[in-house]
Order: structure tokens, then C-alpha cells, then sequence
């Protein structure tokens, strides 16, 4: 059997966040562990359409995911959600969140240094950034504050998909989730 469980993916855009989300939901797939993925196409389109990128949306927008992802964990689901969430205060009142409801909430650093993910820049936006045309990007000209104690520390920049993948399945065994 399994429970519910948040894992919390943080880190810069182009960091991978949603590539290693993508892998793991589909090797849970394969152990008949259900989990569902919270991103930007299914959450900044809809239910957070209003919010753009200032402090206070992303703050807002950090908030409303965490509550969902929180539903689903409840319901016995594996939540996996791929936010920036650069803001340290935010991860952690969803952690806080989880954890006065009993349940469990891991945060993935999805670690990657800035040149890396500048390089990738798969939809041009730290392009853009650079140029001026989008403001307040993370890592260009808006903050991204890393945390302190992480539960899974992964370094995309160095690691393979399936090594971080592996790191992740290992913890929820030793959790006990899956
Ligand atoms: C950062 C931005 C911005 C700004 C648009 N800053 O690579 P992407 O495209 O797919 O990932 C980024 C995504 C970030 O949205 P999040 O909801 O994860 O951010 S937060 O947690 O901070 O609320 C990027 C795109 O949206 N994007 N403008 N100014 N990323």
C-alpha cells in the first residue's frame, strides 16, 4: 500500500523541476502508485489565472497550490508540484501546512546553477529577461532564496534523471509512502 505524501519541487526555471516531476510520476505509474502532477500549464492557467509575477502573487499563488496539493495528499495521492516558489517563507507555511494536518510534505531542491539553466533557457524567457522585455525574472532580476534543509537535495546540473529519480523513490521507501 501507499499514503499520501507532498513533494515540493523548488528551484530556477529551467532548473528541471517538471522534467524530474515527469520521470517520477511515470515510475510510480509503474509500481501502481497514483500521483498527480501541479505545474503551470494545470494551475497558472486556471485556478490561478489572475496572478502574474510580483511578490505578492507569486506569494498567493504558492498558497492556493499548496492548499490543492494538500487535498490531494489527503485524499491518498501523491501530489508532485513544480513551482519556482523562490520564497522561502511560502515553502515553508505549506510545509507548516502539511505538517500540523499530519502529513507528510517533502521538499526537493532541485538544485542547478543559474549559468546552467540560462543555458538550456528552452522557452527563451532568460533570453528575454536579459534583454529587458520580461521583468522580475527569477535569478535575473528578481530573488530566489534556496532552502536551508531541504529533505531531497538534487543537483540537476550534475546528476542524471534516473539518479535523481532513484534519490527520490529511496526516500518515500524509507518514509514509508510508497
Ligand atoms: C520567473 C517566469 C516569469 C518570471 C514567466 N519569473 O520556465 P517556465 O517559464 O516554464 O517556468 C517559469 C514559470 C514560473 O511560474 P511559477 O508559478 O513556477 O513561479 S512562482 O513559483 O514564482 O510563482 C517561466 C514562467 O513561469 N515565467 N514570467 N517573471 N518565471
Amino acid at each position: 500500500g501507499h499514503k499520501g505524501a507532498t513533494l515540493w519541487f523548488t528551484g530556477l526555471s529551467g532548473s528541471g523541476k517538471s522534467t524530474v516531476a515527469v520521470e517520477l510520476e511515470g515510475r510510480l505509474n509503474e509500481l501502481g502508485v497514483l500521483s498527480y502532477r501541479l505545474d503551470g500549464d494545470n494551475v497558472r492557467l486556471g485556478i490561478n489565472r489572475n496572478l502574474g509575477f510580483s511578490a505578492e502573487d507569486r506569494t498567493e499563488n504558492i498558497r492556493r497550490i499548496g492548499e490543492i496539493a494538500k487535498l490531494f495528499a489527503d485524499s491518498g495521492v501523491i501530489a508532485l508540484s513544480s513551482f519556482i516558489s523562490p520564497y522561502a517563507a511560502d515553502r515553508n507555511q505549506v510545509r507548516e501546512l502539511h505538517e500540523a494536518a499530519g502529513m507528510d510534505f517533502i521538499e526537493v531542491f532541485v538544485d542547478c546553477s543559474l549559468e546552467a539553466a540560462e543555458s538550456r533557457d528552452p522557452k527563451g524567457l532568460y533570453k528575454k529577461a536579459r534583454a529587458g522585455e520580461i521583468k522580475n525574472f527569477t535569478g535575473i532580476d528578481d530573488p530566489y532564496e534556496s532552502p536551508w534543509k531541504p529533505e531531497i537535495h538534487l543537483h540537476s546540473d550534475q546528476q542524471s534523471l534516473t539518479e535523481e529519480v532513484d534519490m527520490i523513490l529511496g526516500e518515500l521507501r524509507e518514509r514509508g509512502i510508497i
